[in-house]
């Protein structure tokens, strides 16, 4: 173990303790990513789903000076009521003083992945990345969630980049980054809201177990960082990507004109795409983080077999 700040709920710390399968949550899609009441119902219904597939939920936050990794329900309450001007959105940068200032802080995907490296977890569901923005030749403006994934060994479980980003280039940097990104169940890289992207696979793999295998191999042979799995949204669930390209073309347009930028930028979009949508945006991302808890518990329960 390591002196860092953790705080275990009972029910993760025992999971650990046993070495059952545990999956690791974010909270900065709770905070920033959805707005209340759907954000409390999202991740109540996402652990729910974690422990109906035989793991243990272990949603992470920073609250009082400590890394929760499980919350009780009457903190994930409190953190999906809270604004989100009032939550740090926390990435590898911002942890530790948060940490330091005893504020409270939402994990994004890189943060979540350091939080639960550090206590031992090796898979962690999530929505979609983050990743290149579109514009980045000028703003720069690229997720820090990427170089996470090629640093810090944690099997994540998304639904791909999110759709908003330019996802080319974002799969380009993860190539570069060297970090493996596997389509879950079919040779086209899923884009978020829809399952088609146009854009092939680097890699394919049809079951949990493989993914588990995989994420050992990479340990046995010495490479550091972890595994992106692309996972396509339900078929019921999914905006195609000709719908829902021009709304994203739309909102855009509007963060350009009011000069949203940085950390902002992502949590703009989605709002207002949930607003040009009338909701439907919302209802899909719901569905396609329920997906990735599912198969990311299969997965936790796959590598706590081998172990
Ligand atoms: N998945 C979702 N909604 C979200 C996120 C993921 O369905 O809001 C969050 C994750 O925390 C991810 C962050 O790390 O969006 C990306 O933010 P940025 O583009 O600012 O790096």
């Amino acid at each position: 173990m390591t002196s860092a700040p953790l705080t275990f709920s009972p029910e993760v710390e025992r999971a650990l303790a046993a070495r059952r399968p545990v999956v690791a949550l974010e909270s900065t899609i709770i905070t920033h990513g959805m707005p209340y009441p759907q954000n409390l119902q999202m991740a109540r219904d996402v652990e729910q789903m974690i422990r109906d597939n035989g793991a243990v939920p272990a949603t992470i936050a920073v609250m009082g000076g400590k890394i929760h990794i499980g919350l009780t329900d009457d903190t994930l309450e409190a953190l999906a009521q809270t604004p989100a001007d009032q939550a740090m959105k926390l990435s590898r940068a911002d942890l530790a003083v948060c940490l330091a200032n005893g504020r409270t802080g939402a994990t994004t995907v890189a943060a979540t992945m350091i939080c639960a490296a550090l206590a031992g977890i090796t898979v962690f569901a999530t929505g979609g990345i983050g990743g290149v923005h579109r514009g980045a030749e000028t703003s720069f403006d690229i997720s820090a969630d990427l170089q996470e994934l090629a640093q810090t060994p944690v099997t994540v479980v998304a639904a791909g980049a999110k759709a908003i980003l330019d996802l080319p280039k974002t799969w380009e940097v993860l190539e570069t980054l060297g970090v493996p990104v596997i389509a879950y169940g079919q040779d086209e890289l899923p884009a978020f809201w829809s399952r088609k992207s146009g854009i092939p696979a680097p890699l394919r793999m049809d079951t949990a177990a493989q993914i588990a295998q995989a994420a050992r191999m990479r340990a046995a042979l010495g490479l550091k960082g972890g595994q992106l799995v692309a996972n396509p949204i339900p078929q019921d669930a999914e905006i195609t990507q000709s719908e829902i390209l021009p709304v994203i073309l739309k909102a855009l347009d509007e963060a350009e004109v009011q000069g949203v930028a940085a950390k902002s930028v992502t949590p703009f979009l989605l709002q207002r795409i949930f607003e040009l949508t009338d909701g439907r945006s919302l209802t899909s991302n719901i569905a396609l983080v329920m997906n990735n808890a599912r198969l990311a518990a299969e997965i936790a329960a796959e590598m706590s077999k081998a172990a």
